[in-house]
């Protein structure tokens, strides 16, 4: 084909986007229409999604992308894990939850008495944590909503259904729910029905690059299409949005200038980790507590969840329902200029999980530490950056050592490519170069693989990336040596080795 105009619908936890591209041969442009915020709705004590008004922003977006050009093809990404419930009329039971909802307190533990944490692990691969999809619907047992559904779908599936009509779960995500055999690819239904889970809620498998169908006639009447315009494919993309954004990552594929890479996400999480051809399901991995979740063709994410920005965002948001007015980059700018490792904390440390007090929470971790207070809001965001690559360091060194893979470079990618003071970190504290951008890697991995399945000439992930080296200027920072490099092996040590991850 020509170039196509597709729609990239990319749903985050703090904010979501619809963005349209064009995608040709050494073309690939990306424009944000539409976007909105987003965040839990607590309700009844309970913290959940607002999925109808995500619904009916997406619908606005694409009503925009539609009215102003061709619209050749429709993806979704968002957050993995949450998911809706149809009863069995296809109607959504009951609003989704959020993870960060505690209704999983203690939960896990109960499921491990049934099936133990070292078996969960050798057959889904996924580091503990504590709103894995399992343990919501563990949490879920013996309610209304879960003993009248009859099809779960995950949050990204339910935003597709609604447009199509259609039912299924795409692979990425799937994988993401602690109810996915990383090894054969299918649902371990074995395993929820010794939890007493419905297991027949599972819906089909679907891949990223299936035809999910084309827009029902009154999706396509609320994007102002008529009964005679051609119908409107949704491709399934890597609907995790961690899953599209490693296809995002513009790392050189194998060849003379091949790299060995090894990537950070950096959203309202951070993900860390490598690309792998099969998941590790050794005992190393499962000690050091990395996931494996499935990534488009076939790849692994063998990574880790680190707790990431959401812990700055949610100070700013203290700080300034305090009172404090807080410009961010500003902020950042007065943090790069007090001294590093002054204080570092666990920045995976459970507590910091659930929306709430950031700035208290880090000087109780700090406190308990015995680490130095941070007190103003520049001292707590060096505090968090500091922690943050301290923690990208250890778990970047240990994925590199348990799946036996070195790298001579960091890609990141994300919203987090932006602060410059973290990047730059980064690379001092593993000693190799990184590599910022795309900011917008999630949206573009979603843009790279609808536009194959609409017919690009994109093979594969390496001819992906080599489009998006040649259209996106990325930013390199050296780690920087000698005299005044700092202790990070020291930091590292400082950090209370405390509980694991979210435990
Ligand atoms: C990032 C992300 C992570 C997932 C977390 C919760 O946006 O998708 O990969 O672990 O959100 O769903």
């Amino acid at each position: 084909p020509g170039d196509l105009r597709v729609a990239a619908v990319d749903l985050g936890a703090t904010s979501g986007r619809v963005m349209v591209a064009v995608v040709g041969p050494g073309r690939l442009d990306l424009a944000e229409v539409h976007r909105f915020p987003n965040g839990g709705v607590t309700a009844g004590g309970s913290l959940f999604w607002d999925v109808l008004g995500i619904h009916r922003e997406v619908l606005a977006g694409l009503r925009t992308i539609a009215a102003t050009g061709p619209l050749d093809g429709i993806g979704i990404d968002s957050w993995a894990v949450d998911h809706g419930l149809l009863d069995r009329d296809g109607v959504l039971l009951g609003n989704p939850y959020s993870h960060r909802d505690s209704r999983t307190d203690g939960v896990p533990e109960q499921v491990w008495q049934t099936v133990p944490a070292e078996e969960l692990y050798a057959r889904t691969g996924l580091q503990h944590l504590p709103f894995t999809t399992v343990y919501q619907l563990a949490a879920a047992r013996g309610t209304a909503a879960l003993e009248s559904a009859q099809t779960l779908l995950l949050l990204p599936d339910l935003l597709g259904y609604w447009l199509t009509g259609e039912i299924g779960a795409e692979r990425t995500n799937a994988s993401t729910t602690g109810l996915y055999d990383a090894t054969t690819g299918t649902w371990a239904i074995d395993l929820a029905a010794r939890l007493g889970l419905p297991w027949s809620i599972l819906p089909p498998l679907r891949d990223a690059g299936d035809r999910i169908g084309t827009l029902l006639p009154d999706t396509a009447a609320a994007l102002g299409r008529g009964p005679d315009d051609a119908p409107v494919p949704v491709v399934a993309v890597g609907s995790h949005d961690t899953a599209s954004a490693v296809v995002g990552v513009p790392a050189a594929g194998p060849g003379e200038d091949g790299e060995r890479f090894a990537y950070i996400s950096s959203g309202t999480w951070s993900l860390v980790g490598l690309e792998l051809d099969a998941p590790v399901l050794t005992e190393a991995a499962r000690a050091a507590d990395f996931t494996n979740e499935a990534g488009v063709d076939g790849t692994v994410r063998y990574l880790k969840n680190v707790m990431g920005l959401w812990v700055l965002s949610q100070s700013v948001q203290t700080w300034e329902r305090d009172g404090t007015r807080i410009d961010l980059p500003a902020l950042l700018a007065e943090a790069a200029a007090l001294p590093a490792l002054r204080t570092v904390v666990d920045i995976d440390d459970a507590s910091l999980l659930p929306p709430g007090d950031m700035p208290a929470r880090i000087r109780a971790l700090a406190a308990a530490a015995g680490e130095p207070e941070p007190r103003t809001p520049a001292e707590v965001a060096r505090t968090i950056v500091d922690s943050l690559a301290v923690a990208y360091r250890r778990h970047l060194r240990a994925a590199a050592a348990t799946a036996e893979r070195p790298f001579d470079v960091v890609h990141v990618v994300g919203g987090g490519t932006h602060n410059t003071l973290l990047c730059q970190l980064t690379a001092d504290a593993l000693g190799v170069p990184v590599l910022a951008g795309p900011g917008e890697a999630a949206a573009l991995g979603n843009v790279l693989v609808q536009a194959r399945a609409l017919g690009a000439d994109l093979p594969d992930l390496t001819a992906m990336r080599a489009l998006l080296r040649a259209t996106h200027e990325l930013r390199r920072h050296e780690p920087r040596t000698g005299a005044d490099a700092l202790d990070w092996d020291a930091a590292e040590r400082r950090v209370r080795p405390g509980r694991p991850t979210t435990v």
